[in-house]
């Protein structure tokens, strides 16, 4: 297939990028390379030293003789680029990861709301647009996140995107009808998510497009089959407060002996996913496209569900790191409980990678490697979600 990875820049999709191509398929990256922009905005970098895209899809063709191509552009912004470039080039698939996606991030400012919110979208309102405009029939796969259902306690299993509801009719009789699952936003990023769904559900039903929405949980690792080819083609690894997320940051601390940084009593339950599986996904999506008229069809991309006291305690044990209770700097429920349905995966083949000890301890060991580039003032979390949240906060462990 022809297939566009927009956002093929970032942390799943450069790794996704790389092993699409290792399929055989001819994969465009179009980016507006901001998670690059942005890193300079926050003075940090990836732990990993990264190469420019271009270097990095050079270094991808001398070690496969596979061509990766790159277009710069931003979707959010040149929508007629955007319409230009699809009627030229016509994919068969389009992979949509180019969406702002760090929570913090998008509470730290109203100027980081507004630009969250424009980002995300206008990038997937441009895009929905433009492929009915063009009429091209691609198969879009748009990566979403387990962030959309929130994190209350209800004691039920989430199912994959919709829900079933009896609504009483007029005459008494119980009708069922199926609806996406209520969405429960916890940050201006997951609320973008949220709006996508609804578009989708528009384009979807309106002009049949085909689209499949993956809600995926946290990501953590570094490594795919791919990226271990060659140092060059190495992932960004993220560790500040804004974009590393939560296990990913502890396996770094703990590397750098930093105190692991649990916010509040660590009670949250999160759904995790390693990368190498969050890429598998994507490929077994692409293989496994909804009809034209049929709704969106939803995925739940997860493996596993963790306690976030849990996890530090855990990569304590194996690193021998202290874990630091914080005050929370955001507004969550401070103990959860989370049981997800992930079905469909399982029964496409996925076989998950679960939490090992020895993976674990193989991600400490890449952090370790470059720990020299850490920066530790970058280490704190400190974007607050309320000002009211920003006065209580300290900033040092
Ligand atoms: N947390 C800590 N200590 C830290 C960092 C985070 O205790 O140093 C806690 C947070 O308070 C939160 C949980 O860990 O309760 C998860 O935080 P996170 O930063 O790992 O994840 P989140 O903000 O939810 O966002 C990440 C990705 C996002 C993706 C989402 C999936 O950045 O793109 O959509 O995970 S999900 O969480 O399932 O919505």
């Amino acid at each position: 297939m022809k297939i566009a990875v927009l956002g093929g820049d970032g942390f799943v999709g450069w790794p996704t990028s790389l092993h699409l191509s290792d399929q055989g398929h001819e994969v465009h990256i179009l980016d507006n390379l901001s998670r690059r922009w942005i890193d300079t905005e926050l003075g940090v970098q990836s732990l990993t030293p990264m190469d420019s895209i271009q270097e990095r899809t050079r270094v991808w063709h001398e070690v496969t003789g596979r061509r990766i191509h790159f277009h710069l552009l931003d979707l959010a912004r040149d929508y007629d680029l955007l319409k230009g470039w699809l009627a030229e080039h016509k994919p068969d698939a389009i992979v949509h990861f180019a969406e702002q996606r760090a929570a913090p991030y998008s509470m730290k400012s109203d100027r980081h709301k507004n630009y969250t919110v424009n980002n995300n979208v206008n990038a997937t309102h441009n895009l929905l647009n433009a492929l009915v405009e063009t009429g091209i029939d691609a198969h879009l796969v748009h990566l979403g996140t387990m962030g959309v259902y929130g994190y209350s306690t209800i004691g039920a299993a989430i199912p994959e995107g919709y829900l079933p509801v009896g609504i009483e009719t007029m005459s008494g009789d119980t009708v069922t009808q199926e609806i996406l699952y209520p969405s429960n936003p916890g940050s201006i990023y997951h609320m973008t998510k949220c709006l996508d769904q609804l578009l989708f559900a528009f384009y979807a039903k309106n002009d049949g497009l085909r689209i499949t929405d993956l809600h995926q949980g946290i990501v953590w690792g570094t490594h795919t089959e791919q990226t271990r080819r060659h140092e060059q083609l190495i992932n960004r690894f993220d560790y500040d407060g804004d974009y590393g997320t939560v296990l990913n940051r502890f396996l770094i601390q703990a590397a750098i002996g930093y105190p692991l940084t649990v916010h509040g009593t660590g009670g949250q339950t999160r759904a995790f996913i390693h990368i190498q599986d969050s890429v598998r996904c994507i490929d077994i999506a692409l293989q496994n496209a909804p009809k034209a008229g049929e709704k969106v069809k939803i995925f739940n991309q997860m493996t596993e569900t963790h306690r976030v006291r849990d996890l530090a305690e855990m990569v304590g044990k194996i690193a021998g790191a202290k874990v630091s209770y914080l005050p929370n700097p955001r507004k969550e429920a401070a103990e959860n409980d989370l049981v997800v349905k992930n079905e469909q995966f399982l029964a496409l083949g996925l076989n998950p990678i679960t939490l090992k000890e020895g993976l674990l301890g193989e991600v400490i060991d890449v952090a370790k490697k470059y720990a020299y580039r850490v920066d530790r003032s970058r280490v704190p979390a400190v974007s607050a979600w309320t000002k009211d949240i920003a006065r209580t906060i300290d900033r040092d462990p």
